[in-house]
């Protein structure tokens, strides 16, 4: 009997070529970006700035130059005592844009990823990164249509599915939703909903949830809560979001130091309101542990950083609440492995991604070949993270390329024990990590 080509045994010796050729076929469900369809708004270049600035679909040079990624580069080359903060903010966006190019990519060359990444991006869509202006880009992108352009980039990317981030307590964000209710009908995109200052700061939050017209008092008491819940399946309901995130600090604990008012009412809500909420409907909830907020808030978007979190808290919500389902991901490197053995222990706890800081070629390969070792091929190795649409096409070409070889070596090391390798395997494998797991995850009622 003839065996069909998947259920052929892949010789060693073309084992990293059939890995990479799969893995780069794969299409992948982005679990995790900042990234909108063109209801939502875009900027449009003009000869002063920008206009519809406040426009939440982000793409095109100008914007893919200024990421607050390569912002806070450039003032390593051009420092504030050079170049005020305010000065540079003060600037249009193409001014600002062109003062990073010149410092980051003609008078030094570009070596970090996020300068990497965008010069991946222009020769993949066919320009030529050796450009000493962005003119000539401008000139590519100004022709270009943004709902064309978004087909264009996910096939460049090989993305099927963009979920994005819709942060509730941002005014932009939530009046464009109260204003236009099939804002998001867009099947290439999936809503998430976004409330980090219901936990972060919860008495800072009820004040605009009262505003919002539901009766929630600064303290949690029991029919505070039960608005809290009606306000989040109001919105759930209109986002029809696929899950629930939010980013808690490092300090984050659970449970929560009682002398700590505001982390104990952010814990109450927590346990009161987001997860009872959640397990009703089945959602997860995705918590991005790690992220101080402005640590040099002259930076914007850009001053943001790191500090180990809390493993153990983690893993006391998911023994705590085992309805509920928990995508994680940690921002510091240092909480890796304890995650990787926390998520051993928890079915509901599924890690994700190498987070923002952790996005970049040697941590991608430490953390995944971490996670084969610990999870087998139980986690979501990446998510983008994309802020501007363009940016998928760099991001998840980088991040194929080294996911792809890691799965290599761990498939190599299974190879040398005797167990033959099936090219149905090596499929069934990359579907898992790159949307099958995730979208299990998802489902599982
Ligand atoms: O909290 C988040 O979703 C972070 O990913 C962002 O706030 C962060 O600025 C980012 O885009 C990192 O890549
Ligand atoms: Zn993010």
């Amino acid at each position: 009997m003839t065996s069909n080509v998947t259920d052929s045994i892949v010789e060693w010796d073309k084992l990293e070529m059939t890995v990479r050729d799969v893995v780069g076929r794969e299409p992948i469900c982005d679990m995790h970006t900042h990234l909108y369809p063109p209801t939502f708004g875009t900027p449009v270049p003009n000869r002063t700035g920008r206009v519809n600035a406040s426009g939440l679909m982000l793409w095109g040079i100008d914007e893919l130059v200024t990421y607050h990624y390569l912002i806070a580069e450039v003032f390593r080359v051009v420092p504030s005592s050079q170049l005020p903060y305010e000065t540079f903010w003060s600037w249009p966006k193409q001014r600002q844009a062109d003062h990073i190019w010149q410092y980051l990519f003609v008078e030094n060359t570009p070596l970090s990823e996020a300068c990497r990444g965008i010069l991946t991006t222009l020769t993949r869509l066919g320009l030529d990164p050796n450009e000493k202006s962005l003119s000539a880009y401008r000139a590519f992108f100004n022709h270009q249509d943004p709902d064309e352009y978004i087909d264009r980039v996910m096939e460049l990317s090989n993305v099927k599915s963009i979920t994005m981030t819709n942060a509730v307590f941002d005014d932009n964000e939530r009046n464009r939703w109260l204003s236009e209710p099939t804002i998001a009908k867009d099947p290439r995109f999936r809503a998430v909903l976004r409330i980090d200052p219901l936990v972060r700061n919860y008495p800072h939050a009820s004040e605009k949830l009262r505003r919002w017209g539901y009766q929630a008092d600064s303290k949690p008491t029991p029919a505070t809560l039960a608005e809290v819940r009606r306000f989040l399946s109001d919105w759930l309901d209109r986002q029809s979001a696929i899950y629930v995130a939010m980013s808690l600090p490092p300090e984050f604990l659970y449970p929560a130091p009682t002398a700590d008012p505001v982390a104990a009412a952010g814990q109450c809500v927590l346990a009161e309101a987001i997860l009872p909420v959640c397990a009703e409907r089945r959602l997860p909830l995705a918590l991005m542990i790690g992220s101080s907020l402005q640590t040099n808030p002259a930076l914007r978007d850009a001053g943001d950083t790191v500090s180990k979190g809390d493993v153990p808290s983690v893993g006391r919500l998911c023994r705590n609440f085992p309805n509920n389902k928990f995508l994680v991901t940690m921002l510091s490197r240092e909480n890796q492995h304890e995650l990787c053995v926390t998520a051993r222990k928890f079915g509901n706890l599924m890690p994700f991604g190498c987070w923002w800081f952790l996005n970049n070629p040697s941590l991608i390969a430490e953390i995944t070949e971490m996670r084969f070792e610990l999870l087998g091929r139980t986690f979501v190795p990446q998510h983008s993270d994309a802020r501007i649409l363009d940016q998928l096409i760099y991001k998840w070409g980088h991040s194929r390329e080294i996911i792809a070889g890691v799965l290599t070596e761990m498939y190599r090391r299974t190879a040398r024990t005797g167990r033959k390798l099936r090219l149905q395997d090596i499929q069934r494998d990359t579907t898992a990590l790159f949307s099958g797991n995730f979208e299990a995850f998802l489902a599982d009622r």
